[in-house]
């Protein structure tokens, strides 16, 4: 199959499977390696966050495959789940925003797909750990919204990016400013409704340190710093003040799936911090099939703050 044909295929394939994409030259990879570089050489962004992060901001691309040609970005639609905990003879409802469950099934299955279409001509892919929020407004994919995460149109914020380098011979570089959405140019919602501060007025780029999930996604043992206030928390990792009051998550904001019922057995195990393989194989099954075993090492944390609540 001719090269023009792939792309032809690669788009039609997207488009009806409901995802969105782009593809770019890996000339754009020094471009993308510096973008996160320079704002941390300039002292813009916190220390220790650049720190615990420098995997994703300094990465080098290597692949299996051999030299890297052109990369693909492609997004998918993500809701959020809803879980449900018993406790003191109550339900405690808790949201799991969008991206943060079946992250390995969407990368998977973007891959699978990808392979189809490329391997058949000879072509590889192979995961590129990026910075992909830079990426996917650089090649006009998404743009930033106020509150710093990306909206795709149709999907709001509630998508999962993921990029994939490839030996695809691929030219165009089709690299563009960075972009905010238009609409944030008139509101300030999310920098009003965050309760922390995290979304600065005087410049774009989010005050990391004040993100409340900076904090609620570093493992249980880091306590809450004093200055976060109990009552901000909202979910059981993440946070949705931003992406809930956003206009432009309209149409995508009650988009929420049910999560699995814990009974008060089950949440005092998971508060008590039970790593998966010590819990009753019914429940271990329950947090399995649910994809929350990658997140289980905060619930001590962040559920014990929000049960305190419900006493
Ligand atoms: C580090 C990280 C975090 C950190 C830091 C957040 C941040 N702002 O980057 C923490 C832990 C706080 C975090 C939180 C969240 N994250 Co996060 N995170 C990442 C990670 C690993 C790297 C992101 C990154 O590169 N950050 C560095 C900053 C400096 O980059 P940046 O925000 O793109 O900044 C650019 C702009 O500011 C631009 N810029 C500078 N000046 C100006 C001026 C203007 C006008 C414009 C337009 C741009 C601009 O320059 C910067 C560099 O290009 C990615 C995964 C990945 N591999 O990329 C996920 C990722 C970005 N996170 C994701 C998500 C979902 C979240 C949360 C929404 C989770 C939640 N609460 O539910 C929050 C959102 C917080 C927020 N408001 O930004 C998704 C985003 C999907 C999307 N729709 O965009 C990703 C892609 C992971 C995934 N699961 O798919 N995250």
């Amino acid at each position: 199959m001719s090269e023009n044909k792939i792309i032809e295929n690669f788009y039609k394939i997207l488009e009806s499977k409901g995802y969105k994409g782009k593809i770019v030259s890996a000339k754009c990879i020094p471009d993308l390696q510096k973008s996160i570089k320079i704002l941390h050489e300039q002292k813009l962004l916190d220390s220790n966050f650049y720190d615990e992060y420098k995997d994703y901001f300094e990465f080098q691309p290597e692949t299996k495959f051999g030299e890297i040609k052109s990369l693909f970005i492609l997004t998918v639609p993500q809701p959020q789940y809803k879980v449900i905990f018993h406790w003191n003879k109550k339900e405690v409802p808790l949201i799991i925003p969008p991206t943060y469950l079946h992250s390995r099934a969407v990368i998977d299955n973007v891959e699978a797909f990808l392979t189809e279409i490329l391997k058949p001509a000879g072509y590889s892919v192979e995961f590129a750990l990026v910075p992909q929020k830079t990426l996917a407004v650089r090649v006009g994919l998404a743009e930033y919204g106020r509150n710093n995460i990306t909206y795709v149109p149709g999907m709001g914020s509630f998508h999962r990016p993921s990029t994939f380098y490839s030996d695809f011979p691929y030219d165009q570089e089709n690299w563009q400013e960075l972009r905010m959405m238009d609409l944030c140019k008139e509101c300030s919602v999310c920098v009003r409704k965050c309760p922390t501060g995290a979304i600065p007025k005087d410049r774009f780029l989010l005050r990391v340190e004040r993100c409340l999930t900076f904090h609620n996604e570093h493992p249980a043992d880091m306590p809450f710093p004093d200055w976060i206030d109990p009552s901000w928390h909202n979910c059981l990792v993440g946070c949705m003040y931003c992406q809930k009051v956003c206009p432009a998550n309209k149409k995508v904001i009650n988009w929420i799936e049910p999560g699995p019922v814990f009974s008060e057995e089950e949440t005092k195990l998971l508060v008590n911090g039970t790593i998966v393989e010590n819990l009753p194989e019914e429940t271990r099954i329950k947090v399995e099939e649910h994809d929350l075993t990658n997140y289980l090492y905060v619930y001590p944390r962040n559920l014990g703050v929000i049960l305190d609540r419900e006493q």
